[in-house]
């Protein structure tokens, strides 16, 4: 297995997070969006999306998306399991997974890419082109604020996303506050719970990697 990789990008760490909580090595091989290795005819040749992370098979199958990617090594590598232990515990990791993919992962990167001159005409990831839309960045930046006042007040009463069982959603959420210092957003002084939360997950090995 090889993952393809750009360090320092918010979505790729998601995936080196999750692959860290697994105590395993992948080999990695970085693909340098800021110089625009992601669009070459290689790359797009095994993924025709443009983006990182993406995973390569020995058999040499590649899989995109961050999702697709750690469901692939939850299940080859099961412990510790991060997708659930029971059926309900899945269903809730999907339904949470999802939410936070989009009120934080996806507030965040209207946000950024709305407004950061670095992705005039790359509004939206991928090999099409999209204008940027400001009001986008804006309502981006709306969000930012409720969803960390949502995750604040779904922390008061819980250790992790799922209670006191540690997920992927743990590592989406994670995520989602670390991107969105990149619009200088932080966590507000008024929510201890996410902050709490916060220092926490900032201490796991995982994530001091
Ligand atoms: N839907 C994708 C999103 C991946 C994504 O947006 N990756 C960013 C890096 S964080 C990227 O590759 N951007 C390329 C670009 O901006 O052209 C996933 O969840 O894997």
């Amino acid at each position: 297995m090889k993952l393809y990789n750009f360090a320092m990008a918010p979505n790729p760490k998601r995936v080196a997070i999750f692959i860290a909580e697994k105590g395993v090595e992948i080999e990695t091989i970085e693909v340098n969006i800021r110089a625009g290795e992601h669009k070459t005819p290689a790359f797009t040749a095994i993924n025709p999306l443009q983006d990182l992370p993406l995973l390569q098979l020995d058999d040499g199958t590649h899989i995109n998306q961050v999702n697709a990617i750690c469901r692939y090594i939850d299940d080859v590598y099961p412990e510790p399991p991060l997708y659930g232990r029971t059926p309900e515990e899945r269903a809730k990791v999907e339904s949470w997974n999802h939410r936070v993919q989009m009120e934080g992962i996806g507030a965040v990167t209207d946000a950024f890419r709305n407004s950061s001159p670095n992705f005039v005409g790359r509004a939206i990831a991928g090999p099409h082109s999209y204008e940027q839309i400001p009001a986008l960045a804006e309502r981006g930046r709306l969000r930012i604020d409720n969803f960390m006042k949502d995750m604040n007040a779904h922390f008061a009463d819980n250790q992790f996303v799922l209670g006191d069982y540690f997920s992927v959603v743990d590592i989406t959420v994670f995520m989602s506050i670390e991107f969105a210092t990149w619009v200088k957003k932080k966590i507000p002084e008024d929510c201890t719970h996410l902050q709490r939360w916060f220092d926490a997950m900032s201490a796991r090995p995982s994530i001091k990697k």
